[in-house]
């Protein structure tokens, strides 16, 4: 019986992790029964969904997932993660703050945890099974490279890295889950890229898809943008396809729009349930505050909420005016 992997979706390091994790377990096939990808917008279902397929399952293994109240909090009879957990075994590989924050509940669980604040959950499935072939490590070089950015990673390994952001994004502008295995189960197999690092045909045609997408998705927003105003503040709205999630969509925003108005809402097509707002540096708008009240977070000049629905043509203005009557209370306040 293969164990089950539960791992992040949506960047490199999610898919590397899965990719290694495989290698390390022995998994040499592609049975979509032993895994489970997750969005951060969809955590709850995908959990869900864990625990569905998990009853055919007797080890568990969750990498690039950071742990948040809803996982914890019981639903019916008992939380998400205690159904997964129960009667099995259960890893979890991580290095995001809020799983640091929860470690001893998770412990307490009978997960065993292994977290570290600077290592990318990919170089921590490497080491923690010993992995040392010259692939995997270069396999975890590009995750690490993906998540921690600076100028001490290989260059090889950082290209590799926004190679498989963008084939990712593509993925899942569709929810394209099957595209992910095969992605996952080429790195693990060693057909993604050659020796020389380059991306193999196929992969490769899938980064052009996403160029070309790309610059086609930026004119889109253009034409959806609105500005509006309340009191002496500007707000700018935009509708912003899949593949412009998470940040380059309310980061064009900011970066186009700036010199006239300080609040920038990014709102996003289906698939993609989490929003953003960004603030210019010297906008008052207390964003944090104002997301964490709409159930979200950020720091910083930025946050996002997610909402259990599709934001669609249908909705959109409706949504619009949601959020701007919550913005005028906090102006209020
Ligand atoms: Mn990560």
């Amino acid at each position: 019986m293969n164990p089950l992997v539960i791992a992040h979706a949506e960047d490199p390091d999610g898919l590397i992790s899965r990719a290694l994790l495989l290698r390390a377990l022995l998994i040499d096939d592609k049975d979509m029964q032993d895994h489970v990808f997750v969005r951060y917008d969809r955590l709850v279902e995908s959990f869900q969904e864990a625990v569905e397929k998990s009853r055919m399952h007797e080890r568990l293994y969750v990498a690039d997932l950071s742990v948040n109240d809803r996982l914890l909090q019981a639903e019916g009879d008992s939380a998400l993660l205690d159904q997964l957990v129960s009667g099995k075994t259960l890893h979890w590989f991580d290095h995001h703050d809020g799983t640091a924050a929860h470690q001893k509940e998770l412990t307490k669980r009978g997960i065993t945890v292994q977290y570290h604040k600077d290592k990318c959950a990919s170089l921590l499935v490497a080491q923690h099974f010993l992995l040392g072939h010259p692939y995997e490590k270069m396999l975890a070089r590009i995750a690490q490279a993906s998540d921690y950015p600076g100028p001490m990673h290989q260059p090889a390994a950082v290209r590799l890295g926004n190679d498989l952001e963008k084939i990712i994004a593509v993925a899942n502008e569709t929810m394209d889950y099957r595209g992910l295995l095969d992605l996952a189960c080429d790195l693990r197999d060693e057909k993604c890229f050659d020796r020389q690092m380059q991306l193999s045909p196929a992969w490769q045609e899938q980064v052009n898809t996403f160029t070309r997408r790309e610059s086609q998705a930026y004119a889109e927003l253009k034409e959806s943008v609105e500005m509006i105003s309340q009191g002496d503040r500007r707000i700018v709205f935009g509708y912003a396809s899949p593949l412009l999630s998470p940040k380059p969509g309310p980061s064009y925003l900011r970066e186009q729009y700036r010199d006239i108005a300080e609040v920038f809402i990014c709102l996003f097509k289906p698939p993609v349930r989490n929003h953003l707002i960004f603030i210019c540096e010297d906008s008052s708008f207390p964003v944090v505050p104002f997301v964490q009240s709409l159930g979200g977070g950020g720091r910083g000049n930025g946050g996002g909420f997610t909402l259990d629905y599709d934001v669609t043509p249908e909705n959109y203005l409706q949504i619009k005016e949601m959020l701007l009557e919550k913005m005028e209370k906090y102006y209020q306040k």
